[in-house]
């Protein structure tokens, strides 16, 4: 076994990739629960690194380790972690892509539950460490693409909001599940600004929540979620425009009827319910053919539910996707 020692790297060649791709690589071909630790421990330093600040020392950024890899994985380039922290799209902590990582620190994300709501039998709440605990994490490598005309690869650690709804038995009245993010003005200086209706709220039909490509997710890069992108906890739809895929999730709701999203109460005409990727329903502001990804100079074509059709299509079937956008 040959391992190259940290010290031998100048600190200045330890990109956040390279650690995680040679973690990957040594993960795969090893089963040995002391080194890996070991080398876990210098995980949490690489989100601080991104941010270009000093390592944390909050325990709850623990990685994950002996993750299972999800056969839904995409093997394309993966965007880099600097890149999926600092160009966000978190509007409690203001509109800029780089505000979530300016304002973002103050988001407390322990003790942190979630509610779950409405058309269950089993009604109650979950602490995120029990959810950290209970459900067996995966890597999921998902593109993830805006609506305004970017995208990334990012691997997602999570597991699939079916496993979660299931435990609280929903009623055959329920035909919706909405969101809720947390709305703390304490922590979120972008409440101030009443640009949209807070809370931010999203929504999903009940089979598009129980499809097994929809996660929660809990961690990116291999260990627990930035803030940024919704710590401690955030849905991620990949066949959907980014903004279904809500962050830091206190609250779910299982309902009957069809409920408003914070973008469906905004803006009827420019956001749909559905917001599944589509090249060929535009945007009265951005073209929805093509998207650039986030690291590439030319722009390439937007797939069909964002490259998931496969998965997903017969989730509309004889649906007109002009008329549900
Ligand atoms: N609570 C909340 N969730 C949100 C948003 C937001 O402003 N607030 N922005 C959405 C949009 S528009 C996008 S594109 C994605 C971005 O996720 P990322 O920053 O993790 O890539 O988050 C979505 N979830
Ligand atoms: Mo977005």
């Amino acid at each position: 076994m040959l391992i190259k020692s940290k010290t031998d790297i100048p600190a200045s060649e330890i990109t956040p990739q390279s650690i995680y791709q040679e973690r990957r690589r040594f993960m795969q071909s090893v089963v040995n629960t002391a080194f890996a630790t070991a080398v876990g421990l210098a995980a949490p330093t690489w989100v601080a690194q991104a941010r270009g600040i000093a390592p944390s020392t909050d325990t709850t950024k623990k990685p994950f380790f002996d993750l299972k890899k999800s056969p839904f994985s995409t093997d394309e380039t993966l965007t880099p972690l600097a890149k999926i922290i600092s160009y966000a799209n978190f509007y409690e902590f203001g509109t800029d892509k780089s505000d979530p990582m300016t304002h973002a620190h103050s988001l407390v994300t322990r003790p942190w539950t979630i509610e779950v709501v409405g058309e269950v039998e089993k009604p109650g709440i979950l602490d995120i460490e029990n959810i950290l605990r209970d459900f067996a994490m995966e890597e999921r490598i998902y593109r993830m693409r805006c609506i305004e005309g970017w995208s990334m690869v990012i691997p997602w650690i999570g597991f699939s909001l079916s496993e979660l709804i299931k435990r609280f038995q929903p009623t055959s009245k329920a035909k919706f599940v909405q969101f809720f993010t947390l709305s703390d003005p304490q922590q979120m200086p972008g409440l101030k600004y009443k640009i949209l209706n807070w809370p931010y709220t999203e929504a999903l039909r009940m089979d598009e929540a129980q499809h097994p490509l929809t996660l929660l997710s809990v961690g990116l890069y291999g260990e627990q979620l930035p803030n940024e992108n919704g710590a401690p906890l955030r849905l991620v739809v990949p066949w959907k425009y980014g903004f279904k895929s809500i962050k830091s999730i206190v609250k779910i709701n299982l309902t009957e009827q069809q409920p408003q999203s914070i973008w469906t109460a905004y803006a009827p005409s420019l956001y749909g319910f559905y917001a599944n990727v589509n090249p060929q329903v535009p945007h009265p502001r951005w073209s929805q053919k093509k998207e650039r990804r986030i690291g590439e100079f030319f722009k390439r074509d937007t797939l069909m539910f964002n490259g998931y059709a496969e998965q997903v299509a017969s989730l509309y079937s004889g649906m007109d996707l002009k008329k549900y956008y």
